[in-house]
């Protein structure tokens, strides 16, 4: 950055006083302030690490959660916040979250409408105040080079939200929720967005005694063809996703798996406008694996993005936190180099520090701690795949459907007259072993 173009911009004391700009400094490194394996120059299978791993920061936890929990008050301390709902105050924030991304050096961020600006009184209020806060937030990615991976519109917290937004019994909500996707969306273009998501927290239900599921899942439909619509009136190109999830804050959410989004979106002919942002601990809360939800995702040619996290295996709610297990980080690495790696979606941490990690500095141990553990699934699976055995096996063990009859049935050449003429010739099939223990050892070699 050259000094004098920086003229141009408000200056501020800065809010990480101590903290310098996080380097790379290799495995043998002690230094918690420093990245042992994220090395964003580093060529990975012809790509650089940080345009594979296409790093984002959340706006929603890293800046605005108070880590609160039901039992008891936020303990966040935050220096330069004055805790005010004031739009300057969200202005200032909003300056703080471009120092520590800048130092931090993730290429993104994602938020929602009312994570970056206060909700005004009316609708009116609430897009001035988004209005006053973009422009801090454009001229922010104009001085940084960090740009936004996508916006959404949070259609969950305000009570008016209460029996959901596009799946509401009420359809002033739904035309409401409209209006604030509407806006969402134009906002997510001027900072040059390069996606959209849509995250269902209340598109779903508390009783089924008090519910019209067809008639809310047609609704939720008509939603989104109109954010299609209207996506392509205004020229944005950024990619729509839709984030699964199966419960919590509902009972149940029809967005409640891949497969289910899967179904959904060809049901109501949006499978070509939509893909999909596959959060991990959204997975195990459906009772799946990431890398299932990813392989199922990556299957249908939908694997737009992932918010990388992880829950707590005993605790059963959305702890979202920092992703550190290098077994996870490796099985999201091996299907995202399989499909040929993120375009315009990313690594987004979805992530918050725990309650009793409540200083600033904590934020910058727990991304970079996210960021060394994808690095590291980037390098294992990408050692995994120059070896060549784990693919070499799959393969042979699909072998049969390469030569004789299996090419035949997936022609459609054949059908049940002829499958039994070839049975009553060929006999008991012979089977080989799926080798799990074997697979799991390979694994294990690399990591
Ligand atoms: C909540 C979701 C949410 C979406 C964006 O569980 O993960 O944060 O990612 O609305
Ligand atoms: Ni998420
Ligand atoms: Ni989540």
């Amino acid at each position: 950055m050259l000094a004098d173009s920086r003229k141009k911009y408000y200056v501020m004391p800065s809010a990480f006083p101590k903290i310098p700009k996080i380097q790379y400094e290799g495995p043998t490194s002690r230094n918690p302030l420093a990245f042992k394996h994220y090395n964003p120059e580093e060529i990975v299978e012809g790509k650089a690490m940080q345009d594979h791993l296409r790093f984002s920061v959340v706006y929603w936890h890293t800046f605005r959660n108070r880590m609160s929990d039901p039992f008891g008050a936020g303990t966040a301390i935050r220096p330069w916040d004055d805790g005010t709902e004031s739009v300057k105050n969200a202005q200032n924030r909003a300056r703080v979250a471009f120092e520590f991304i800048e130092k931090l050096g993730a290429p993104f961020y994602a938020f929602h409408d009312r994570d970056v600006a206060p909700e005004g009184k009316s609708l009116t209020e609430s897009n001035k105040n988004l209005d006053a806060v973009v422009k801090v937030l454009k001229s922010e990615q104009k001085r940084t080079g960090i740009k936004l991976l996508w916006g959404t519109a949070c259609l969950f917290a305000h009570p008016r939200y209460v029996h959901g937004a596009a799946t509401s019994s009420n359809a002033d909500v739904f035309a409401y929720a409209a209006a604030q996707v509407k806006k969402a969306l134009e906002v997510t273009h001027e900072l040059g967005g390069e996606g959209y998501v849509f995250w269902g927290g209340r598109e779903g239900y508390s009783t089924l005694l008090n519910t019209n599921i067809k008639r809310e899942m047609d609704h939720l439909a008509q939603f989104l063809h109109m954010a299609v619509e209207y996506k392509k009136k205004i020229g944005f190109r950024g990619t729509f996703y839709i984030e699964p999830k199966p419960k919590e804050p509902t009972k149940h959410q029809y967005d409640s798996d891949a497969a289910a989004c899967l179904n959904f979106l060809r049901e109501y002919g949006l499978k070509d406008e939509l893909k999909l942002n596959i959060e991990t601990n959204h997975a195990t809360l459906a009772g799946h694996t990431m890398h299932h939800e990813l392989e199922v995702a990556a299957a249908a040619n939908a694997l737009g993005s992932i918010d990388a996290n992880t829950g707590d295996p005993m605790l059963g709610w959305d702890t979202d936190q920092f992703p550190t297990d290098i077994y996870l980080t490796t099985q999201c690495m091996l299907t995202i180099l399989k499909m040929g790696g993120l375009t315009t979606g990313g690594v987004n941490f979805d992530a918050k520090v725990r309650r009793e990690s409540f200083e600033p500095i904590d934020l910058f141990y727990a991304h970079i701690g996210g960021m060394d553990a994808f690095a590291r699934g980037l390098k294992i699976a990408a050692a995994i795949r120059k070896d060549g055995r784990l693919a070499e096996f799959v393969k042979q063990r699909y072998s049969s459907w390469d030569t004789g009859i299996g090419p035949k049935i997936e022609n459609g050449k054949v059908g049940l007259k002829e499958l039994e003429a070839y049975t009553l010739k060929t006999g008991e099939p012979s089977n080989v072993s799926g080798r799990q223990e074997f697979l799991e050892n390979l694994i294990n070699e690399f990591i």
